[in-house]
């Protein structure tokens, strides 16, 4: 429309967007910026919208999507076209496969040429790339339907099972104008994006007669369990119930760690044994042995409590679904039993009792060697340590070694304060799980990295300077991938795994104004940590690591 035709104030498709965002309550976006979208972050700080910019789309992507994690909000990252686009496309493929609600708005160039293929700037379609790695995928090309694009994307990223969605944004959208009133007139607030999904009454009271026949009965907590935020429900099922649990790693907290009726120490066991388990927002894929023997007995019956009714039966027959979003069901639940329904075995309850304790004083041997140059378990311990003293900080965890030991040995105490790889186990999330986590709550944060995972975001210590965050990230520096003691017996090459010895990690967040420490044992460990959390500011430990400490793939030398 141009001016001649109307006399009443216009706007743009920038500021539509930006309305649109706030009428939704979006309060922060992660990105990077460039054409055609930088207007759009100027306009969005202009107007209340924090704007974290990072360095690579990628850990800015992973940042919006440990945001929706947390917060029950579609975590926002915009980035600029084609390559930006496909950098932050990584992150929303993870946030889809870890069920996270996310949406990835991109600028994207001329529509005519791309269709044509003549060769615009940052040229791709980008809509046809996202649709098979996103929940969702839509794109706006006028400006009085930008009200509705933002609806689709917040409904679909929250909505049943959350995920990534994609918003196209033309640049030409952006820069196409309209009648003010006609425009604001357009947008909206998303009513009830995720409305209860209440579970039907009869799944509910087959789930309660399975457990109520059960001998061995098990309960297993996902992370969709951590995302329900339905801690109070939760735990007060599990200690109704008497039933052992254990938490995936990211449910580690939603029950501290040291609750009694915590299995985690008895992880085989329990899995081996169990004649009923219920799964409650945990998926029975390679995580659990897809639910198959030998981990798994062959005679178990499962239960599970999930808001996909598409993930039942997926590896296991499921005796008895539940579907519908957990803090309905547990709600339902609570209501349905009845005191001294549910009653697990006494033999099996001292079964798990005895093995826990039997494994327990097996880790605690391993923990009491205080090893120079530290192995994963003297640093973990002392970090463990001085961590007790902090018992509400988020925990970031990544690497093989570092995040297998890692889950082992750092106990969380409240509920969705560990995030790390994840379904993929995947590389790279730290630092951008770190910043969202800080920004989102405005509290600690550390990130234990191994030396690999780290360097996949490392150049976003620089963003956890420029916005001061009281972010610690120790990385695990054993030289390499998994070890740091490999040869390449086949020329002068270094060999795959390793990378350069003696590394100064610490050396890197100093070019920032951030404080590096450096420590080769666990009393410059433990005093290292104790003092940078004290200071609530952006610091990294270099943390040295025997190269000999590790194995090849972690726990997953199976999978090689
Ligand atoms: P973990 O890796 O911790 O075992 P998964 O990511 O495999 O957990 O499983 C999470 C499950 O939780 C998914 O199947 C997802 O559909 C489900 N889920 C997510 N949010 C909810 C919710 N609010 N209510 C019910 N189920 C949910
Ligand atoms: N790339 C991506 C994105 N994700 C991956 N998981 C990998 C590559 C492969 N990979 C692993 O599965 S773990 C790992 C890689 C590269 C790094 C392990 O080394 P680390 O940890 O230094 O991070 P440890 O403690 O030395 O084992």
């Amino acid at each position: 429309m141009s001016k001649a035709q109307s006399s009443a104030k216009q706007t743009d498709g920038f500021h539509l967007v930006v309305d649109a965002l706030k009428m939704n309550s979006v309060s922060t976006m992660y990105g990077v910026v460039g054409i055609p979208i930088t207007d759009l972050a100027r306009l969005a700080q202009g107007n209340g919208i924090r704007f974290i910019a990072f360095r690579n789309e990628v850990a800015a992507g992973y940042a919006a999507a440990a945001a929706g994690y947390l917060t029950q909000r579609p975590g926002i990252c915009l980035t600029v076209s084609a390559p930006g686009f496909l950098n932050g496309l990584v992150a929303l493929a993870n946030a889809t496969t870890n069920c996270f609600p996310m949406i990835l708005m991109s600028g994207s160039s001329e529509r005519e040429i791309i269709d044509l293929k003549q060769g615009d700037y940052e040229e791709l379609d980008q809509l046809a790339a996202a649709r098979p790695y996103a929940k969702a995928a839509f794109r706006v090309d006028r400006p009085e339907s930008i009200g509705i694009g933002v609806a689709r994307a917040f409904r679909a990223a929250l909505s049943g099972r959350p995920g990534g969605v994609y918003l196209d944004l033309p640049r030409e959208l952006l820069h196409s104008t309209i009648d003010e009133a006609v425009g604001k007139a357009s947008l909206f607030t998303v009513e009830a994006p995720a409305p209860s999904q209440i579970p039907s009454p009869d799944s509910i009271a087959r789930a309660l007669d399975l457990l109520k026949q059960a001998e061995r009965p098990l309960i297993i907590l996902g992370k969709g369990a951590a995302y329900a935020q339905a801690d109070e429900q939760m735990r007060t099922f599990i200690e109704a119930t008497g039933i052992p649990y254990l938490p995936m790693s990211m449910a580690k907290g939603l029950l501290p760690d040291d609750h009694p009726q915590s299995a985690a120490a008895a992880r085989s066991l329990v899995l081996e044994n169990a004649d009923v388990a219920m799964l409650i927002g945990a998926r029975l894929n390679w995580l659990l042995g897809h639910g198959q023997p030998p981990q798994w007995s062959p005679d178990c019956q499962f239960i599970q409590v999930d808001i996909s009714a598409e993930e039942v039966d997926s590896n296991r027959p499921i005796a008895a679904p539940i579907v519908g979003d957990i803090k309905s069901a547990m709600n339902g639940l609570l209501a349905m039993m009845h005191p001294g329904d549910i009653e697990p075995r006494q033999a099996w309850r001292d079964t798990v009792s005895a093995k826990k304790k039997q494994n327990a004083e097996k880790l605690q041997a391993k923990l009491a060697v205080d090893s120079v140059p530290m192995d994963y378990f003297t640093a973990l311990r002392t970090i463990r340590d001085v961590l007790a003293g902090h018992k509400g900080i988020f925990v970031v965890n990544e690497g093989a070694n570092t995040l297998d030991n890692g889950r082992n040995i750092l106990d969380m105490y409240e509920p969705r304060k560990r995030l790390d790889s994840g379904t993929w186990g995947v590389m790279g999330v730290g630092l951008g799980y770190a910043i969202a986590a800080a920004v989102e709550s405005g509290s600690p944060v550390v990130a234990v990295e191994g030396d690999s995972a780290f360097g996949f975001s490392g150049m976003e210590i620089e963003t956890i300077c420029r916005y001061q965050l009281p972010i610690v990230v120790i990385v695990f520096n054993n030289n390499g991938v998994y070890r740091g003691d490999d040869v390449n017996n086949y020329s002068t090459d270094p060999a795959p795994t390793v990378f350069t010895k003696g590394s100064r990690y610490d050396k890197l967040i100093e070019a920032f104004g951030g404080t590096g420490y450096h420590a080769e044992d666990s009393a410059t460990l433990s005093a290292a940590l104790q003092q940078a959390l004290n200071a609530r500011r952006p610091a990294l430990i270099n943390c040295v690591i025997d190269p000999t400490a590790g194995t090849e793939s972690g726990h997953l030398k199976s999978f090689n």
